[in-house]
């Protein structure tokens, strides 16, 4: 698809909305869904086939410089009338949790620590996990080397949340923006190589977040557009991870 092709069309819409959410439903997708679930904020779906190329369309770039899913227009900004769009999943949730005061430690070390396991979600068991999918799911040469090297690395990082979750529910103290942005990563464990009940500590709290009505909510947001096959077809691989 070539830039300016596409005319954005939103779905799910209220004409409440508080937030516009550009998405596609996966693991980055998933983490906005489920927070504004969480929020019951009024929000409007803005559908991006990533398969297609549709993250390169002009309008989609103006939102999204690095033409990947999530990003944002807050269509109800709190301070004075100018436009605020976002990408970035971890300053999407961050953001969030400051407007709408929920789901963000208030007291300074603990927002903190919350904002450590953030940073480490996006810094590491995304991209971490991302590159299990891509070498164990979509590539089209079978390389064991990279296959073995982001299944073990995902097996390290689920130790060590694995550890941090021993004798507490939550990441950080209660429930917030760090949880949020881990769980569809680890809901989607199976692509990753990974066994949950291998990490019991990590096991009782994926248990306990699937449970909640809000995260089941998210998960289902538009899931009849996801289309696995499109990933590993030809146009998928060439615009997802090729050349143009
Ligand atoms: N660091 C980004 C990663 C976003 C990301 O990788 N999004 C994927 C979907 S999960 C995407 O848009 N891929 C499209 C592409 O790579 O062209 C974030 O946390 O928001």
């Amino acid at each position: 698809m070539m830039p300016g092709d596409l005319k954005l069309r939103a779905i799910l819409s209220s004409p409440a909305s508080e937030i516009e959410l550009f998405y596609w439903p996966t693991p980055n997708g998933f983490k906005i869904t489920i927070m504004l679930e969480e929020l019951a904020v009024p929000y409007r779906i803005t559908p991006i086939d990533i398969t297609t190329g549709e993250q390169y369309s002009d309008e989609f770039t103006s939102v999204s410089p690095n033409n990947k899913i999530p990003a944002i227009k807050d269509l109800s900004p709190r301070h004075g009338n100018d436009e605020v769009t976002l990408f970035e999943s971890g300053a999407i949730l961050l953001y969030l949790a400051e407007k709408y005061g929920k789901l963000l430690p208030e007291d300074a070390t603990s927002r903190s620590q919350c904002l450590q396991w953030l940073f480490w979600q996006v810094g590491g068991l995304g991209p971490m996990g991302g590159q299990a999918h891509h070498f164990r799911l979509y590539a089209e040469e079978e390389i064991d080397y990279a296959i073995d090297r982001y299944t073990l690395e995902c097996h390290r990082l689920y130790g060590v949340m694995d550890r941090q979750l021993q004798g507490q529910e939550f990441l950080v103290g209660e429930y917030s923006i760090a949880d949020i942005a881990c769980l569809p990563w680890i809901y989607r464990h199976e692509r990753q190589g990974q066994k949950p009940e291998d990490f019991p500590h990590l096991q009782g709290w994926y248990q306990n977040l699937m449970s909640r009505k809000a995260v089941a909510a998210g998960l289902a947001v538009a899931a009849e557009l996801r289309n696995d096959a499109a990933f590993t077809s030809e146009k998928g691989r060439s615009v997802l991870f090729g050349k143009e």
